[in-house]
């Protein structure tokens, strides 16, 4: 009797530890098969999955502060993605390029529309060598992607007034929805004119305005889905609904960074 009860009093503490370990390795796997919505509620639990706000330094030697703004979904603002330097060399080399910005329509074709007013130019896959190639290195470092996953990146330009309405960046239908746009980096290339409250990003459903700082870059995550497979419309989150507020009086530059969930290259 006496050894029954020294073997139980020994081995429970073990055993409630194997048990909680195998627990918590099977809630994680789970996790990892689950997609949208219930990953989201994983993560908030674990943050399995989660980039970590504070002080980074980038592969190239870039030193970043990353700070969140939501934490689900977790909405990141760093500091010094790009340097003055990067910032106006973009302008300067592709602002020739930039045309009326154009809207996805429900078949996959470009639409001009009153809901989007700025300019935009898709800049083709940097080079060896650029400014853009450097750009899209440190971009994908930072949302943990791989570079084939980045489409070209599209440079933006506001005029005073000209705006881009409350929409998602992924796809809720056409052909591109099975291979979606899983993650956004919005990056702003210049400071607005002093005493300027327009040409914010602001998340609509979140109650959060990001203002444009050049160099600054804002971060979230569209849609959830394991790689290699579609991010279809369900697996997005509607609460990334946002908008490119009209600046009163300045111009406004910015780059849209998106990385697909399959290679977009
Ligand atoms: O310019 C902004 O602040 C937002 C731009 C945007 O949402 C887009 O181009 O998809």
């Amino acid at each position: 009797m006496a050894r029954l009860w020294w073997c139980s009093s020994t081995a429970l503490p073990g055993l409630v530890a194997a048990a909680g370990l195998l627990l918590l390795s099977l809630l994680l796997w789970w996790n990892r098969r689950q997609s949208g919505r219930k990953q989201r509620y994983c993560r908030l639990l674990f943050g399995a999955g989660r980039v970590s706000a504070g002080k980074r330094e980038f592969g190239d030697g870039t030193v970043m502060t990353l700070r969140e703004e939501s934490v689900d979904p977790q909405v990141l603002v760093a500091e010094g993605f790009l340097s003055k330097e990067e910032c106006e060399s973009v302008i300067q080399e592709h602002q020739h390029l930039l045309s009326r910005s154009t809207v996805y329509a429900d078949d996959g074709s470009n639409k001009n529309d009153e809901s989007r007013t700025s300019s935009s130019a898709y800049l083709g896959g940097g080079r060896p060598g650029t400014v853009l190639e450097r750009i899209e290195k440190r971009a994908a470092e930072l949302l943990e992607v791989p570079l084939e996953h980045l489409e070209t990146l599209q440079l933006l330009r506001y005029e005073p007034s000209q705006k881009y309405d409350a929409h998602w960046d992924y796809f809720r239908n056409g052909p591109d929805a099975s291979n979606n746009r899983t993650k956004t980096a919005l990056v702003y290339l210049n400071d607005l004119e002093e005493g300027d409250e327009g040409g914010g990003t602001r998340f609509v459903k979140l109650g959060l305005e990001v203002r444009p700082v050049a160099g600054r870059v804002v971060t979230w995550s569209n849609c959830v889905a394991e790689e290699g497979l579609a991010a279809t419309a369900e697996n997005c989150d509607e609460r990334t609904l946002h908008a490119g507020e009209p600046p009163q009086r300045s111009v406004k530059y910015a780059l849209n960074i998106w990385a697909r969930n399959m290679p977009a290259r």
